[in-house]
């Protein structure tokens, strides 16, 4: 090891004498701030928002993959504790940091959320501390915005305090995966960094993959990422164009999953939601267009997936055309807001771009979603209550129902039978029927289960 503070904190990290922090209580920073506590690690979380604070300190969890029996549990053993007070910064030995990373309406990558947490780090740091950055970000960032921020003082990264970058892989919501079981890349600026950034992980995650530097590990992120949108983008335009080839994109897929190898199924949707998917490939395709490089399959995945809420709404006039109605004065039910089943985060959500265009060309909408009781005026611009229940007789009062989140608590079968027209944009209706229009497939025929064609009425 070169740095003279490099050995002393590798054996307080190996017996667990640390005062590890997370900045930043999210759905990334309080997972790994429980699973450092777990560790025997003495774990503190920082955040400017007080209510997350005051949850974690009568503990309670706020995000729902982390039970507040845990959180209870670590805060009984005097183990876990959290606080707004940042000057805590100056006691402790490691800083990971959570904080998100948007783009502005530009589409440009705003880093204004990690500034502010380096630039509070900054002042606070001693000799012989861990930075880590968690947030996603193009390649560079950690070296070119976070190290000289950090330097400001006249400490010098690698020799009197160390820097790495490891991006989260938080799934919300999945059961399978989750911070202890999922691999965890590290990039360190000097050896003794990601020596001592893979310490830390290894005592709270099971496999850490080190990288040889900070931008080859924020690069596997936004791979990671990038990789899922294209080929969403990709599907979404073998849809489109088997919708105009009279071919069921969804069987199509189907039958290619069953390729053992060399093949993934990516499915048809309503547009690209979340806070990844349709974020992150833009700070890459930003950060190569500084450098002269124009990231093509990037620009045209987004241009594809956000052009998909427009080719819901035709679908949507298309079907209601062959019941001589226009959008315009219609009764339209949207059915499932969320960005996907059966979660209740509405960031990036396609439904609102449909019912946007849909109330721009008349329809008179309404909502139904179990997760999304009540639409955020603020988010999205609807002032909305989702309807109570989808009952025989409000089905039948919609002029059209828009299946646009499939979550599993809806009974699809009833959709369709009490339905005049059901427009299906994840083929939740499993089985075809005459007055449903699915997305990727032909609008004017449906295939009965002998494979005969039969003509939409
Ligand atoms: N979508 C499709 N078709 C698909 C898959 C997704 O239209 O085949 C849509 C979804 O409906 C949603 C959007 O894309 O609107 C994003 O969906 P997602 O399944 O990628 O879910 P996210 O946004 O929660 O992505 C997260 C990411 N996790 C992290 O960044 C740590 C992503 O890397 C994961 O692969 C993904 O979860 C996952 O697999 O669940």
């Amino acid at each position: 090891m070169t740095s003279p503070y490099a050995p002393a904190l590798k054996a307080r990290i190996e017996n667990r004498s640390v005062r590890t922090a997370v900045v930043g209580l999210g759905y990334v920073g309080l997972p790994l701030l429980v699973e450092f506590g777990r560790s025997g690690y003495h774990a503190v979380g920082f955040d400017l928002d007080p209510a997350k604070v005051n949850a974690i300190m009568a503990g309670t969890s706020y995000i729902p993959d982390v039970p507040s029996s845990a959180i209870a549990e670590l805060r009984a053993a005097g183990r876990l504790s959290a606080t707004t007070d940042f000057t805590e910064l100056a006691n402790v030995d490691t800083v990971n940091i959570c904080v998100p990373t948007p783009l502005r309406k530009t589409k440009d990558p705003d880093m204004s959320y990690v500034v502010s947490a380096v630039e509070t780090i900054a002042e606070h740091l001693r000799p012989g501390t861990l930075v880590i950055l968690e947030s996603t970000t193009y390649p560079g960032t950690t070296d070119e915005l976070v190290r000289p921020i950090l330097e400001r003082k006249g400490l010098v990264a690698g020799r009197d305090f160390f820097l790495a970058f490891s991006p989260e892989r938080v799934d919300p919501g999945n059961a399978k995966f989750n911070t202890r079981n999922v691999p965890k890349v590290v990039g360190g600026l000097t050896p003794d960094c990601v020596e001592l950034a893979t310490a830390l992980y290894s005592a709270a995650i099971e496999k850490v993959v080190p990288v040889s530097s900070p931008r080859v590990a924020e690069m596997v992120k936004l791979l990671e990422n990038t990789f899922r949108a294209v080929n969403i983008g990709l599907v979404n335009e073998i849809a489109l164009m088997c919708d105009t080839l009279g071919i069921d994109v969804w069987e199509v897929v189907e039958a290619a999953a069953t390729k053992p190898f060399g093949f993934m199924p990516f499915y048809p949707g309503p547009g690209l939601g979340g806070h990844c998917i349709p974020i992150d490939p833009f700070y890459l395709s930003w950060k190569a267009k500084q450098s002269g490089f124009e990231a093509r399959f990037i620009e045209l995945a987004g241009h594809v997936n956000g052009s998909m809420p427009q080719a819901v709404v035709q679908k949507i006039a298309d079907a209601l055309n062959t019941r001589r109605k226009s959008v315009n004065g219609s009764k339209i039910l949207i059915v499932g807001v969320a960005y996907k089943r059966d979660i209740d985060d509405m960031r990036e959500s396609p439904a609102l771009d449909v019912m946007h265009m849909l109330q721009q060309r008349g329809a008179d909408i309404s909502y139904i979603d179990p997760y999304v009781p009540k639409l955020d005026p603020a988010h999205g611009g609807f002032d909305m209550a989702s309807i109570p229940e989808l009952d025989p007789r409000t089905l039948a009062s919609f002029d059209c129902v828009a299946i646009l989140t499939d979550h599993k608590v809806f009974d699809y079968a009833a959709i369709v039978e009490h339905s005049d027209l059901v427009v299906d944009t994840r083929n939740a209706v499993k089985r075809p029927a005459p007055n449903v229009f699915r997305l990727g497939a032909p609008a004017t025929a449906t295939t009965t289960k002998e494979g005969h064609s039969a003509v939409a009425v």
